[in-house]
Formats: C-alpha cells, sequence, structure tokens
C-alpha cells in the first residue's frame, strides 16, 4: 500500500491554542470530508503519514495577525515508492472573517 509523508519544513502560523485563527489542516483522502490527520499552526510531528496515497492539504486564515509561513514537502513511501500517476497533493485556501 502505498501512501504520502508530509513533512512541515517550515511551520509559523498565528499561535492559538487550538490554531483557531490560521491553520494547516490535513486530510487522509482527496477532500476535507476525509479523516482528519491533524491541524497545525506553530508545531507539527517530525513527519505525518497518510494511510492512502492522496493528501487534501487545506490552509486557513483569517483577516488579522499574520505570522509566518509554512513550506510542506512530501514524498511517497510503501511499496512502488515512485508514485502512482493518480497520487496527489491538493491544496486549498479559505479566508474566513472573525
Ligand atoms: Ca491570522
Amino acid at each position: 500500500m502505498q501512501a504520502i509523508e508530509v513533512r512541515f519544513d517550515e511551520l509559523s502560523l498565528e499561535y492559538e491554542p487550538y490554531c483557531g485563527y490560521d491553520s494547516v489542516t490535513l486530510y487522509d483522502g482527496s477532500n476535507a470530508n476525509s479523516p482528519e490527520l491533524g491541524a497545525y499552526c506553530t508545531a507539527a510531528p517530525d513527519s505525518i503519514t497518510s494511510a492512502g496515497a492522496t493528501v487534501f492539504v487545506v490552509f486557513e486564515t483569517d483577516l488579522t495577525a499574520n505570522d509566518g509561513r509554512f513550506l510542506l514537502s512530501w514524498s511517497f513511501v510503501g511499496q512502488g515508492n515512485q508514485g502512482p500517476p493518480g497520487g496527489l497533493i491538493c491544496t486549498i485556501v479559505i479566508l474566513h472573517c472573525h
């Protein structure tokens, strides 16, 4: 089974204990209805590994208090780690007003 390993090379978004203002959320699948792997703003595990070959990334931010940025990298892990044609990371940006 092929999976995706995601690493945050940089992660410095506005801090809130539950990352309620600015966050990056990873989902184990092709959309935000998929199981959530985690939501992060300032700290994340060294690596986050999906169960499947697609990870959906959502960046949410509000309209105030910017901090730094996030930079993530990813690679296929598991059998056949060159990646299938359909394996991908989708990213969507959501802006919301608090
Ligand atoms: Ca903010």
